[in-house]
């Protein structure tokens, strides 16, 4: 007998659920898992997030005897809600896993994003939706933007019109919500969406005291036909946000504490007295503090986690844990990522010290030192990928969105470009003694060793192995607040076609506008300033939208 305070999560174990358990009991619900077809026919209340691959999910649900009873829940009318892939699911069918079929509830099918227009596929970040009509789930937040991460999509079309509950603008116009009754999906991710998202699981979970809660009124009438569903308002080929993300370093402190610290080009100890590693605060509330400020996501580096056995860090896992139960927003944690053996001499392969961080509530893994081996490496073998990188065998089993190559580099300037073996820039810098160009060379264990590698080289293989995203630090911009090193985020964001994130650097808005203006970063990354109350997050966001840079307020 379930409680009005009860939901059922349809988790059918091919990913991580974590945020979307966390979500819910963060709105004050108790989780019954779905452990047998019975369970279906006595849930009240169904969440569905669909993880993995499209036949992945149907062959699961199929073995484990799960497909009838899921159409007969939903042909009950009982309330559902399905995220991401559980949308997705809900259609005919989808291209992806060499054309598969769905439940087959909502006509068409689901197909990928056109890759030949230029925009970066899988579809990452918060993006517009445009509601078609008045709804309990998105009433009252309908001109907020939301998280999506996804590759492929469901389009509009007549035959599916009294479905589309909204629609977003990606190179063109995709479902992003579906309602019909009482069943709701989404495409995006509520549980990641911060306040706006919590606002859109409530008004699944408990659609009066939502719309209650969001002003008392139902905001638009539901429209007498939505047929053809209408376009969202013109923001050019996408509302993509650029994305504002605070970072947090952490390491242990000569006491034995794990605390966030920060740098000066890399060196993170005090410069006066006994020289103690710098305490900026603790991990767990400062990335609240960041969520709750607007962060559009919050980055982990642990960094002397090429010193440390993941598989024994608790601490860091705890600090994953607890974050997680209370920032809904995506949470990226690197340092020490890659095969590794721990003191009983007990060996794991990549993608299992990730799958430990996935667990505790990483929505991503950032790979520093590990990603500079790999790409030496796919370069002395001619440029063939051979599986056997983390980067590889952690995008396989996750997807490239949840892999973040970090990138330390270190600004070398050259007088004669042909002197040297790496890509130069002309900069717009010149070096101490004149030098007109320059390179930036990659380096491993947070800058102590210099590797025979430059950034751009080290992005392009890094794309070719399968990453999602750079994070594009600076060594000697880090910490100094003049602002990124536009010269490189320009040269490292043309090179490749995945998101840059722009680090190190950042001292007041306008340098977050500026890398913005003049590159092609899709992501701007800050630590001191967040940390000393120098700089707001929210102070950024209104400086990039008087800047018209599209940002999430
Ligand atoms: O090599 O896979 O174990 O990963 C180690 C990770 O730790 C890498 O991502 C590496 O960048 C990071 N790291 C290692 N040493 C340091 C250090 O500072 N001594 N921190 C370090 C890197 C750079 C940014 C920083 C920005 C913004 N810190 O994280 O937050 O530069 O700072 P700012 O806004 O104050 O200028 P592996």
């Amino acid at each position: 007998n379930s409680s009005n305070r009860e939901v059922t999560l349809l988790d059918y174990g091919a990913g991580n659920v974590r945020s979307v358990r966390n979500a819910i009991k963060k709105l004050g619900y108790t989780i019954r898992d779905v452990e047998k077809p019975s369970d279906l026919v006595s849930a009240e209340k169904l969440i569905f997030p669909g993880v993995g691959s499209y036949g992945q999910a149907i062959r699961i649900l199929s073995q484990k005897g799960l497909v009838a009873p899921l159409k007969d829940y939903i042909a009950s009318g009982r309330p559902f809600l399905g995220i991401c892939l559980g949308l997705q699911l809900l259609f005919e069918g989808s291209e992806e896993s060499g054309g598969c079929e769905g439940l087959g509830i909502i006509p068409g099918a689901v197909t990928q994003f056109d890759t030949t227009l230029g925009l970066p596929v899988p579809h990452i970040g918060w993006n517009n939706i445009a509601p078609t009509r008045g709804s309990a789930l998105l009433d009252g937040v309908g001109d907020r933007r939301v998280y999506f991460v996804h590759s492929y999509r469901a389009t509009p079309s007549p035959t599916n019109a009294d479905w589309v509950l909204s629609t977003t603008q990606y190179g063109g116009e995709f479902v992003s919500a579906v309602n019909r009754g009482s069943v709701s999906a989404v495409q995006f991710h509520p549980e990641k969406s911060g306040s706006t998202g919590l606002d859109i699981l409530a008004g699944f979970l408990h659609p009066e005291e939502a719309v209650a809660a969001r002003g008392g009124e139902r905001a638009a009438p539901p429209a007498p036909s939505p047929s053809p569903a209408p376009t969202s308002p013109p923001s050019g080929p996408h509302g993509l946000a650029k994305r504002v993300i605070a970072c947090l370093d952490v390491r242990s402190n000569d006491q034995g504490d794990l605390v966030v610290t920060k740098g000066d080009q890399y060196d993170v100890r005090e410069k006066e007295g006994g020289r103690d590693v710098r305490n900026l605060g603790k991990p767990v509330d400062l990335a609240a503090r960041y969520f709750e400020e607007g962060a559009d996501e919050v980055a982990f580096l642990n960094i002397t986690g090429f010193r440390d056995c993941v598989m024994e860090d608790a601490p860091m896992l705890e600090v994953l844990r607890r974050t997680s139960e209370r920032v809904f927003v995506p949470l990226t944690v690197g340092g020490g990522i890659k095969a590794l053996t721990d003191s009983s001499g007990r060996s794991f392969s990549a993608a299992e010290v990730a799958a430990e961080y996935f667990r505790s509530g990483a929505d991503k893994v950032s790979i520093g030192s590990d990603a500079v081996d790999a790409a030496q490496a796919y370069y002395a073998r001619g440029g063939v990928p051979d599986g056997s990188t983390a980067i590889e065998q952690i995008s396989a089993v996750y997807g490239k969105q949840a892999v973040v190559v970090s990138i330390d580099p270190r600004r070398v300037y050259v007088t004669d470009p042909a002197a040297v073996p790496h890509a130069t820039v002309r900069t717009s810098k010149p070096g101490p003694n004149g030098e007109e160009f320059c390179w930036w060379q990659c380096t491993v264990k947070g800058g102590r060793e210099g590797r025979d590698i430059g950034a751009v080289e080290l992005a392009q293989a890094v794309e070719a192995l399968g990453a999602g995203e750079i994070l594009l630090n600076c060594i000697d911009n880090d910490g100094v607040g003049k602002g990124f090193d536009l010269d490189l985020v320009d040269a490292v964001s043309k090179a490749v076609t995945i998101p840059v994130i722009a680090s190190s650097g950042a001292g007041c808005p306008q340098h977050f506008s500026e890398v913005f203006h003049s590159t092609g970063a899709a992501a701007a990354l800050a630590a001191g300033i967040f940390h000393r109350r120098e700089v707001g997050i929210e102070q950024v966001k209104r400086h990039l939208a008087e800047q018209n840079i599209p940002a999430r307020l």
